[in-house]
């Protein structure tokens, strides 16, 4: 049956990494840079004196004694630092109305934006404006709305702290929360989840801790396309013998074996190492239920021996251990093997390995928070964590992979919709005005707003919001509905070209440009998954002279908007160490900033839980049972599969650098559905088909996705996958968690048919 070919799909039979990834990096910087100066930006990415990496959130050892190697990341930094540029010819030359025909990679492979610029009804394009002017209709369309809450001030997070900063500042001083970030629609669950678990909502681990771990938990996260340094720390965990645990509805690569580049030996025998001992494929939404049922055999083991659990810690520690047990005595093992697609056999391995371990680490990504209950299945991870203490001691506690390069700072300088009293507090001491109290909008609450015609300006630091969210055919249309959108962003993605009234593009720096203001060449700070907070400093020259950095864009929107600001916005932006100065007056934890981000590899922020305190409201961490095993929405006959979508290895969100998913062995496309041969038997499709894909769920309109090829690969069985943003179409804008508002990306209940219209071969 898979002897069938189907063109652009291969099997990839070699580790990940290894010589296919130094030749993909060479393809990178050829198709992006000057040769003559890849190699030094390259070699300056994550050192001391260099630039943070714009590609990923995972620290760096002593922040880059050794020169790190990593594809994703060098695609990252070329992608930015390329040659190419999207000036105003360009724009003069296409309409928005052709532009918006374009594919994702063709509009931001054009390079990078050169000028501000501006709109034009009657001819359909954007055209150069100046600086000033482009800042005084911004603030003058923001000082016409009636009620400061119709505007939406959205973060990407690659937004360096310091721009963050201010811009929170600016919007406050204005008038709103709403404050929707990329977060609201990737670890919102972690950072509504583990505050109410452990009393922060970050990771607690340190790069050393997985030095001493003796058991690593690996659950939903692809890290050889998307944390690519951690896979690093995954080969040296491995070598170490330590037992490397993985749950993943879909056979990765990477997380199977892996040749890392910057070992010589490995290299040259074409060795490899491998990284799983254990591949458990759980069904797509089956994670908790799984967490549940290692818990439940963990009991079980403590019953019978009384050592499994950690009984002193969770006595003097804990919460809401009775009421956990009482749940999980009461789940019963055929419901547990049901919903995770996982035998109870398994799931006691699971256990029996965990008892054994003194020191464990679980790490997680979005296959755990993109859920309806995406916030429970976080806490589950920390309940399993709690019951053996494995929090405040060397080589244990949880890890979440985060983002964007920078999201973590930017929601600890002030970037969040629900702020509490002490940072608003703060604020009005430092700065002298009140801030407003009211809660905002995150991300789908404010397209939701936008989509009521209730927002009307829309001011987007960075990112790609209405390709980023689910329901594009929603989306796309209420940002016509916008009175005004503000981007502000390196290269051309398609929000620039959904325009409402008025819409203007603000081309900024990137973190690979030298920043110089009146006082000199500026440094910003960043904040890893790790809470490492260091230095970051641009080494090239700017892709143009016409553009100004995140901190002078957002300088130049206040000063439009609030005449009597209390906030000395051009002094901040000529010395940016007064901008760090307000973050510690704001944030104690940054005390004496700008002296700690000037030794090498910066500082780290407080975690309490690593000195087992917990900042809850009774004190102590607390057990959060789950009831039920469900996360999202139940299947039924008629939605026979739960679909996924998921970040192909050419990709960073929605900027796609290429068409190839190597590891997965799809070549020059995207437009495929990853399902397993068995559920392919019994749909009576061949691996090669043309199906569509429709979304099963009750009053919702019909969202189909048509003409996609489905491919046999290793995948769970009842689960399929496909790639974002290509099945955006199918996530409806409502279907999320309720506690965090994450967007429920994983789990989307469908049906697969033979395609209407058959494409052809
Ligand atoms: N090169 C590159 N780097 C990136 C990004 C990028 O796009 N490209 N994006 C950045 C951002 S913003 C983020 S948030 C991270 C994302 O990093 P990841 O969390 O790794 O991202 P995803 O590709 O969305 O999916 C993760 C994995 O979850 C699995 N999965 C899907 N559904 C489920 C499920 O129900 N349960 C379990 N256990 N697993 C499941 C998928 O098979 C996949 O292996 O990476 C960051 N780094
Ligand atoms: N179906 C589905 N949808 C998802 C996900 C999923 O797994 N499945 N993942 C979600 C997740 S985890 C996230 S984080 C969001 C991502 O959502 P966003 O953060 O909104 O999207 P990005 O694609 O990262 O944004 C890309 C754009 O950022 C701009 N940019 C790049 N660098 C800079 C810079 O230095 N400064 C400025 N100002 N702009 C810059 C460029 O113009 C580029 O076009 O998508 C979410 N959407
Ligand atoms: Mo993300």
């Amino acid at each position: 049956m898979t002897s069938r070919i189907v063109p652009g799909v291969k099997p990839y039979k070699s580790a990940a990494g290894g010589w296919g990834a130094l030749r993909a990096t060479a393809n990178a910087v050829r198709e992006q840079m000057d040769l003559t100066e890849a190699p030094l930006l390259l070699y300056r990415t994550n050192k001391p004196a260099g630039f943070d990496c714009p590609g990923c959130a995972w620290p760096d050892k002593a922040h880059g004694s050794t020169f790190q190697f990593c594809e994703n990341g060098a695609k990252a930094v070329t992608w930015e630092a390329t040659k190419k540029r999207v000036t105003p010819d360009f724009f003069a030359a296409h309409t928005v109305s052709e532009l918006l025909g374009w594919t994702d990679h063709d509009l931001e492979d054009e390079g990078r934006l050169t000028h501000p610029m501006a709109y034009d009804a009657a001819s359909d394009t954007y055209r150069e404006v100046g600086w000033d002017e482009a800042f005084g209709r911004i603030g003058a369309a923001l000082q016409a709305l009636p009620d400061p809450n119709m505007a939406e001030f959205y973060t990407s997070g690659r937004t360096s702290n310091e721009a963050a900063f201010m811009y929170q500042l600016f919007a406050r001083e204005y008038g709103t929360n709403n404050f929707p970030d990329c977060s609201n629609m990737c670890h919102e669950a972690t950072s509504v989840g583990l505050p109410k678990s452990i009393g922060i909502g970050k990771g607690t681990v340190s790069l050393d801790d997985f030095d001493h771990c003796e058991l690593l938990i690996a659950i939903g996260h692809n890290p050889g396309t998307n944390h690519p340094r951690m896979m690093g720390t995954l080969h040296e965990v491995s070598r170490r013998g330590v037992p490397i645990i993985v749950f993943n509805p879909l056979r990765e690569r990477a997380l199977e074996r892996f040749t890392d580049p910057q070992n010589p030996v490995e290299m040259a025998s074409m060795g490899s190492t491998p990284i799983a001992s254990s591949y458990y494929q759980v069904k797509v939404g089956g994670d908790a239920a799984a967490l549940k049922g290692i818990m439940k055999a963990l009991l079980a083991l403590d019953e019978a021996n009384g050592d499994a659990l950690d009984h002193g810690f969770i006595a003097e520690h804990t919460n809401g251990f009775d009421e956990l047990a009482k749940d999980l005595r009461a789940t019963g093992w055929a419901e547990i093997e049901a919903a995770s697609g996982l035998p109870r056999a398994a799931l006691e391995a699971v256990a029996a390995a965990y008892a054994k371990s003194n020191a464990t680490i679980v790490s997680y990504g979005m296959g755990v928070t993109q859920h309806s209950k995406g916030t429970s299945t976080v806490q589950q991870i920390a309940n399993l964590l709690l019951l053996r203490g494995n929090f405040g001691k060397p080589g244990a506690g949880i890890c979440p992979l985060r983002g964007h390069s920078n999201v973590q700072g930017d929601r600890t300088v002030g970037i969040t919709e629900k702020p509490g009293k002490e940072l608003l507090e703060a604020i009005e001491r430092s700065y002298g005005f009140t801030p407003p109290r009211a809660h905002g909008h995150d991300a789908v609450q404010a397209m939701q707003a936008i989509v009521a015609g209730e927002s009307k300006i829309l001011i987007s630091l960075g990112g790609n919001l209405a390709v980023a969210l689910p329901d594009p055919e929603q989306c796309f249309a209420a940002m016509r509905k916008l009175d005004l959108a503000v981007h502000i962003a390196t290269k051309l993605n398609r929000s620039h070209l959904l325009i409402g009234k008025d819409s203007i593009l603000l081309p900024c720096l990137g973190r690979t440009e030298q920043d110089i203001q009146l006082s000199g060449a500026q440094s910003v700070t960043v904040e890893d998954s790790m809470s490492m907070v260091h230095a970051s400093v641009g080494k090239l020259p700017p892709a143009s002279e016409a553009l100004l950095s995140e901190p002078a864009i957002v300088a130049g929107m206040a000063h439009a908007t609030l005449p009597h600001s209390k906030v000395d916005w051009s002094g901040l932006v000529a010395d940016y160490d007064l901008i760090r100065d307000g973050i510690e007056s704001v944030f104690p934890d940054f005390k004496n900033y700008n002296l700690r981000i000037r030794v090498p590899g910066g500082f780290r922020l407080s975690l309490p839980p690593t000195e087992r305190v917990w900042k809850t409201a009774s004190g102590k961490a607390e057990f959060l049972a789950l009831t039920g095993l469900e996360v999202d929405m139940p299947m039924t006959t008629e939605a026979p599969f739960r679909l996924t979508t998921i970040r192909s290895h050419d990709q960073y969100n929605t900027t796609i650098y290429g068409l190839d998913d190597r590891y997965r062995g799809v070549f020059g496309r995207r437009d495929v559905i990853f399902m397993s041969k068995d559920d392919l038997a019994a749909q009576a499709l061949e691996h090669g088909d043309v199906v569509d894909v429709e979304t099963v769920m009750p009053g919702e309109t019909v969202r189909r996705l048509a003409g996609f090829t489905v491919i046999a690969y290793d995948i769970a069985p009842g689960s399929v996958a496909a790639y974002y943003p290509e099945a955006n179409g199918l996530v409806p804008l409502s279907y999320h968690d309720a506690q965090s508002g994450t967007p429920s990306y994983k789990s989307v209940p469908v049906k697969i048919s033979r395609a209407l219209l058959p494409a052809a071969l």
